[in-house]
């Protein structure tokens, strides 16, 4: 198994981290800017005795080096600054997706691709449209690591593990993601047992803030620890095959009354990508909130159009 990492900046570097830690068989850094990814390859290579690693990591800036990978992770793009939103940063991430998806098409064509770059649903959507490749193998990571945050505030509240917590946000990366309060539990136990909804909707509000306010403490890039974990559950549920059930940015074809865009939904990931579309029972409440995060990506994508 052969793992592409196209962007070996803060994500990509901790993602190689974590994958070499793994040992994920083989790994490939490839980042545009001289040096960066042969540097981040020879250091963590410098840590496999100590980890007891065998990966093999290579790093380099020309994109031959994605040659045959079987799962590609593009965090390539710029990151957030404070005071921007995610959707400030479209026109300059989408010229480079669209870079992306040639190396993609020339050196990985059969590849699962899992895309992390901002606005993140605009940009798996629009890497399906320049690369043509099938929406089930082209997925886009923001729900596990949204409802990772919803589920770490609600354990925090609680003063419990946040392994007892399962709790799930939908919709677009956006400040208007959706957290679903009705499905949370803490080991089977609906929150609301313990939590009341004042409390549950400062923590939601919290949650959909959350991205903002690491920027806000970084001051120059965003989260990259819990976004490169994030990444690895869906790495390895793909390469393991192990039909696990997350959320992600899927391209939806009718599932949750929505059409032709990528959005935050239920899924089972396996060996092909997104293996099957899980719709749940929504309240109208909910529904109307996905919308008004679906039309927002709507929108984003409308722009991108002109890019096609
Ligand atoms: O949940 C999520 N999906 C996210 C997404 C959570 C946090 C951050 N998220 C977004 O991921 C963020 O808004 C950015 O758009 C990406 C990557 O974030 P990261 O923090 O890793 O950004 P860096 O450190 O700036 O790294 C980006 C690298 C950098 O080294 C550039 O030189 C490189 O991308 N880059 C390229 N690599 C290859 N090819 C091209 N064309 C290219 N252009 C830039």
């Amino acid at each position: 198994m052969k793992l592409g990492l196209v962007g070996a900046g803060q994500i990509g570097g901790v993602i190689a981290l974590l994958a070499a830690m793994e040992r994920f068989e083989e790994i490939a850094l490839f980042d545009v800017v001289e040096g960066l990814a042969e540097g981040k390859a020879l250091d963590i290579n410098h840590a496999s005795k100590i980890l007891g690693s065998s990966s093999i990591i290579v790093g380099g800036s020309s994109p031959e080096i994605l040659s045959g990978s079987d799962i590609v992770v593009v965090t390539a793009g710029v990151a957030r600054k404070p005071g921007m939103s995610r959707d400030d940063l479209l026109k300059i991430n989408a010229n480079i997706v669209a870079d992306v998806a040639k190396h993609l098409k020339s050196y990985c064509k059969n590849a699962k691709v899992i895309v992390v770059t901002n606005p993140l649903d605009s940009m798996t959507w629009f890497l399906i449209k320049k690369t043509g490749f099938e929406p089930q193998r082209v997925i886009g990571m923001a729900g596990i690591l949204d409802s990772s945050r919803f589920a770490f505030h609600l354990a925090e509240k609680l003063n419990i593990a946040p392994a007892c917590v399962t709790a799930t946000v939908l919709g677009g990366h956006g400040d208007d993601m959706v957290p679903i309060e009705a499905t949370a539990t803490v080991e089977g136990i609906p929150i609301t047992y313990f939590l009341n909804d004042d409390t549950i909707n400062q923590i939601k509000e919290r949650v959909r803030f959350s991205g903002g306010e690491i920027v806000n403490f970084l001051k120059t890039g965003s989260a990259f620890f819990s976004p490169a974990a994030s990444v690895l559950v869906m790495v390895r549920a793909i390469s393991n095959n192990e039909r696990r059930l997350v959320t992600a940015s899927c391209y939806l074809r009718g599932e949750y009354a929505l059409s032709d865009l990528c959005f935050g939904v239920p899924c089972i990931l396996g060996k092909n990508g997104v293996e099957k579309i899980v719709e749940i029972e929504l309240t109208e409440n909910q529904k109307n909130l996905l919308e008004k995060s679906a039309q927002r990506v709507r929108e984003l994508n409308q722009i991108l159009k002109d890019n096609l």
